[in-house]
């Protein structure tokens, strides 16, 4: 075993994904009640190899008193492919979006692909009227690059961010457009007042959102590679895109 600790791994990666990191976890701390939260004991530090190289995993998780669970995790797959992924999972018993982001760093240095999102869970996938107020409401930045919007992306509502960063400043204005998503759902989902009655509802949405992201073959096909097939079925369906209990 290696002893690549959190901090070192933080700072092999690309400058966009070690910001988001330090900033995510800022803003949580500034705005939420952290408690612990415990991932199954295998998983949440991982190493594996894929085509030669050594793949790390590392998993940071906290619950509070709205979300169930605070999931952010570093990847890096030797000198190929740096990875952030991140999803704020909402206790069911509150309506509330799912904020959701994923940065892939390849070998050129250059992000390929960087999107955040506030998701909501509802059929029309329309956010509350003051999330789009708020929304609305930040300094919009014209990305040269956008990505398409995959064919499982129908989760994701009109302020989903899907780019190709091509310049340092392209990075700032993500990062600052994002920090700009986590402080107005921080402030949101402490003054939300939670609505069991509504839970069965909450849940079939957060079902239906883990249902689309799980079909993302381009995640799954890093973990097969590294850990194997059934690995990455149990990574994913308990890790990244798991539901309650
Ligand atoms: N993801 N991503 O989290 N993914 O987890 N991700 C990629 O340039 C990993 C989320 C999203 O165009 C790529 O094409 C691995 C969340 C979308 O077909 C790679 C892990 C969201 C795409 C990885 C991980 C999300 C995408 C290809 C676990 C959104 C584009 C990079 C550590 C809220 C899909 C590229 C497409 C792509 C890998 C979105 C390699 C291994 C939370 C939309």
């Amino acid at each position: 075993m290696s002893s690549i600790s959190s901090a070192s791994l933080r700072q092999q990666q690309h400058p966009l994904i070690q910001k988001l990191a330090d900033a995510i976890e800022q803003i949580w701390q500034d705005h939420l009640e952290l408690s612990p939260y415990f991932l199954p004991d295998d998983l949440g530090y991982v190493e594996g190899r894929m085509e030669g190289e050594k793949l790390v995993i590392e998993n940071k998780c906290f619950q509070t008193p709205q979300f169930r669970k605070l999931h952010l995790e570093l990847a890096k797959l030797g000198s190929s492919l740096d990875i952030l992924h991140c999803v704020m999972f909402p206790r069911p018993e509150y309506v509330l979006p799912m904020f959701g982001a994923d940065l892939v760093g390849g070998k050129t240095g250059q992000m390929s692909l960087a999107i955040a999102d506030l998701s909501a869970l509802s059929h029309d996938r329309q956010l509350p009227t003051d999330y789009q107020e708020a929304l609305s409401a930040i300094p919009e930045t014209k990305f040269v690059q956008r990505r398409a919007i995959p064919e499982w992306g129908d989760i994701f509502s009109d302020f989903c961010l899907l780019v190709r960063p091509g310049s340092v400043e392209e990075e700032d204005a993500f990062l600052q457009q994002v920090q700009a998503y986590l402080q107005i759902h921080c402030q949101r989902a402490i003054a939300t007042a939670p609505t069991p009655e509504r839970r069965v509802e909450i849940l079939a949405g957060q079902q239906y959102y883990c249902a689309q992201q799980q079909k993302n073959d381009k995640t799954r096909r890093v973990l097969e590679k590294a850990f194997g097939e059934a690995w990455a079925e149990r990574y994913i369906t308990t890790v990244l895109f798991d539901l309650p209990e």
